[in-house]
């Protein structure tokens, strides 16, 4: 399956085999959706769609991570005014560290904001922490200027990685993400929990929004919120889906079995 994968990025993937998904965050304080993560999803031509992680680090090594991540941002540009008329204020886009050390990412990305008109406000870039640095200063430097921009900055998978809160200090961002290892990890254990929720307590007081991310269970959706999370990610809340049924689903959040808002809210 990898030869086809990589001989499909050698080619370039043609645009109808892509298709940009999306998933909910639950805003635990308004009681409904109002962010979302763009995820993107690669057709198999068989059915199916290509494992998305194994896919971006085949992109990675082979140096064709920077256009698929320009796409996907550029795609996010387009659908992000859309959004926030349907009460969507965030859309969250991944972005490669490795695209972050590229020099002509920046300016990339302020042709792309004037081309389609977005509002950089609307939009978050999530850099994961699963991944080395190298050329640390551009990267930094980078992220500045995007900041700069009025783009929001996620950390994406934090406690994994080459997370260190020495790096926190190098770079603005205004979201952290915690990653699903650490809040499945909370199930019967309570060295994670106390973790979780110190990471919590430090964001509060920083003024950082924290999400959880691989929220699956109304115990865990209880838990977090108990603990003042402030955004909830999960197929709980819901699985990655097309731009439709995210729509659908942000219009008609309120009708969703009473219990499982209840259990978001933290109230029993
Ligand atoms: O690391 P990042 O935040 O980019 O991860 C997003 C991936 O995690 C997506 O591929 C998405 O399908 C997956 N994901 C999101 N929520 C959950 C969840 O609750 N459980 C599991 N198993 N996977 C999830
Ligand atoms: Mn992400």
């Amino acid at each position: 399956m990898n030869v086809k994968m990589e001989a499909l990025l050698q080619r370039g993937i043609p645009r109808e085999r892509i298709t940009y998904y999306y998933q909910p965050i639950y805003d635990v304080g308004r009681g409904r959706i109002t962010k979302a993560e763009l995820l993107l999803r690669v057709s198999d031509g068989k059915g199916g769609f290509f494992p998305t992680e194994k896919l971006v680090s085949i992109a990675e090594r082979m140096g064709k991570i920077d256009e698929m991540d320009k796409a996907a941002f550029y795609h996010a540009c387009t659908v992000q005014r859309e959004f926030a008329r349907r009460g969507v204020e965030l859309l969250e886009v991944n972005l490669s560290p490795a695209a972050c050390q590229n020099l002509r990412l920046v300016s990339e990305v302020e042709r792309i904001l004037a081309e389609t008109g977005a509002d950089p406000q609307g939009l978050c870039i999530e850099i994961t922490e699963l991944y080395k640095i190298v050329k640390e200063d551009r990267f930094c430097a980078s992220v500045r200027r995007l900041h700069e921009l009025g783009l929001h900055i996620a950390v994406d998978d934090f406690g994994t990685g080459y997370s260190s809160l020495q790096r926190l200090l190098k770079f603005p961002f205004q979201i952290l993400k915690l990653d699903k290892s650490l809040i499945w990890a909370m199930d019967g254990q309570n060295l994670a929990a106390s973790m979780v929720d110190h990471v919590i307590q430090f964001s509060t007081e920083t003024q950082h929004m924290v999400v959880a991310e691989g929220v699956e269970t109304p115990e865990q959706a209880r838990q977090l919120s108990e603990m003042g999370c402030t955004y909830l990610q999960g197929y709980y809340f819901g699985r990655p889906m097309s731009q439709e049924d995210f729509l659908a689903l942000c219009e008609n959040w309120d009708e969703r079995p009473a219990e499982r808002l209840m259990a978001a809210a933290g109230t029993r």
